[in-house]
């Protein structure tokens, strides 16, 4: 339960604006795109935490923009590691934290006095491709930390490479939209199904449009009795061609279309859908036409000429397709 206290967390804006002064996670001065909402994304993470937090950083846009040697963003201890096993080296500093928690050394140590949750942050690429090997096998091991996926639907640091969350349609440096190809062909890997699949304590999605929402869910997770999960929307006004101003709202137009529903997953089995989601399941009329969010960014603009309608209505089958089958799944 949110709070630990067994009733939920209701945040308060002024806590969370004075958590977010004293505990920023991340400093100003990192060099992430304008309205790169990844940064966003930090800064309610560490709004939720209560605990000092330990930060495991894959590489990625989020990593390279906030440790540009001899610099770093990060005010907490964070350690860099490789592209592919972010949540391996996060399970070796949960090991080391639960040994120190069984000698009793965080009450009795004066040099190890401060008990401490461990966070992974990790791009779509680290996570649905390359590192999914190492976080399946920390979710099987059952470490307890709290792994974020920012969702930015392709490999952007090093150039918008397709990953394999980029959505059907979009228009990447490899599914370069033209005569032959029209985007990419494919649609996203359902990889919170996968990660659910392992019937961890928590997993869920979040936006950071809904900063109520996302902070409550991030408690969650860090006192979750086990592995964590959280898939985060990442709008990327660079890789998507989208006004960096527009970033915040086209993070809530993507919850509006069913393109990104907000839901948890309880021990894998209990599907519960959240805030502005659970109002669309209650009333369907308030679910928007894809084609909304499609409009906001350039990556789809193929889509959006004469000729290509049924790239647009082969997208809203795949957010129809994947509603239902969570409407169901939440009993709905
Ligand atoms: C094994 C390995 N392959 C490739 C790379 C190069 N590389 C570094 S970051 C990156 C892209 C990261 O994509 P993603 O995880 O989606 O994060 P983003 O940059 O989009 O934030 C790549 C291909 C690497 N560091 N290690
Ligand atoms: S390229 Fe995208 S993800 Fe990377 S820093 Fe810029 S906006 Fe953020
Ligand atoms: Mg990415």
């Amino acid at each position: 339960m949110a709070g630990g206290e067994g009733k939920p967390w209701v945040p308060n804006i002024r806590e969370l604006a004075k958590r977010a002064a004293e505990t920023p996670g991340i400093t100003p001065g990192h060099r992430l795109c304008a309205g790169c909402v990844a940064g966003t994304l930090v800064r309610q993470v560490f709004m939720a935490a209560r605990k000092p937090v330990v930060v495991v950083n894959a590489t990625g846009c989020l990593e390279v923009a906030t440790t540009i040697f001899p610099y770093t963003a990060w005010a907490v201890p964070w350690a860099h590691n490789a592209f592919e096993n972010a949540a391996a080296v996060a399970s070796g500093i949960e090991t080391a934290r639960r040994k120190l928690a069984k000698d009793g050394r965080f009450d009795s140590d004066p040099d190890v006095e401060i008990d401490y949750d461990v966070v992974v942050f990790g791009g779509d690429g680290g996570t649905y491709d390359i590192g999914l090997q190492a976080l399946s096998g920390a979710m099987e091991r059952g470490h307890k930390f709290l792994y974020v996926l920012y969702d930015n639907e392709a490999y952007m640091n090093t150039g918008i490479q397709r990953s394999g969350s980029t959505p059907f349609g979009a228009w990447t440096t490899t599914t370069p939209a033209g005569r032959v190809v029209p985007g990419k062909t494919l649609d996203k890997k359902p990889l919170v199904d996968i990660v659910a699949a392992h019937r961890i304590p928590y997993v869920a999605t979040v936006s950071p449009a809904y900063w109520n929402d996302t902070v409550v869910k991030v408690r969650r997770g860090l006192e979750a009795d086990g592995p964590a999960f959280i898939r985060a929307f990442a709008t990327c006004n660079r890789g998507w061609y989208s006004p960096p101003e527009k970033s915040i709202e086209i993070a809530r137009l993507a919850v509006e279309t069913c393109v990104f529903p907000l839901f948890e997953v309880i021990d894998g089995v209990e599907w519960r859908l959240t805030g502005p989601s659970l109002a669309i399941a209650r009333d369907p009329s308030k679910k928007k036409p894809a084609v909304e969010y499609l409009k906001t960014q350039r990556r789809f603009a193929h889509m959006l000429r004469p000729g290509s309608e049924w790239m647009v209505e082969r997208f809203q089958e795949w957010v129809d397709r994947e509603w239902e089958l969570l409407l169901r799944r939440a009993g709905f």
